[in-house]
């Protein structure tokens, strides 16, 4: 309770700049919630929601199959793997980095499976700013189709811990 109750009729309808400025904010609600599903079907950056249920360490076990029949060179200790274009490639998110680095080739399509073997991940490709969820125990693919070619990081966007901040990855697109 207040300690002084309202005058009755308190209300007064906004005018004039107030009112113009509902009227704007109002509008712009509207547009960014058609938005929503309008870019989800035009904007071919979303995911289609394809994902299989898979352990870690299954996860884990078919990266390594892909690393081992796939790599073609090394950055920094780190491999880097060529799946074949229309193929499946593999990406694993845990404390604190992305493995492998991918080598993608320019207008090819690839089915981008990406796990986590331990907790919660973000996936986001830089520097266009597409984010994807990782969750241990579910295999995410993703249909992607690299149109520019050059050198992309990807950065955890998830709070992991202490390593978050070091947390990157890299897709090379030839
Ligand atoms: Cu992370």
């Amino acid at each position: 309770m207040s300690i002084h109750a309202p005058e009755a009729n308190w209300f007064k309808p906004p005018s004039g700049a107030e009112r113009t400025w509902i009227g704007l904010a109002l509008a712009w609600c509207l547009v960014l919630s058609i938005m929503m599903p309008y870019w989800h079907f035009k904007g071919k950056q979303n995911s289609t929601g394809d994902s299989y249920r898979v352990t870690p360490a299954a996860f884990a076990a078919r990266v390594e199959q892909f690393v081992k029949t796939n790599k073609v060179a090394e950055i920094n200790g780190v491999p880097v793997v060529e799946p074949s274009p229309g193929g499946d490639a593999y990406l694993q998110g845990q404390m604190w980095r992305w493995y492998p680095a991918l080598k993608l080739r320019v207008n090819q399509t690839y089915r981008l499976h990406i796990s986590s073997t331990d907790l919660q991940h973000g996936f986001s490709l830089q520097p266009m700013n597409m984010n994807f969820q990782v969750l241990p125990g579910y295999d995410h693919v993703l249909t992607i189709t690299p149109t520019m070619k050059g050198e992309y990081s990807i950065v955890c966007n998830e709070f992991c811990g202490i390593g978050h901040h070091l947390m990157t990855g890299k897709i090379i697109v030839e």
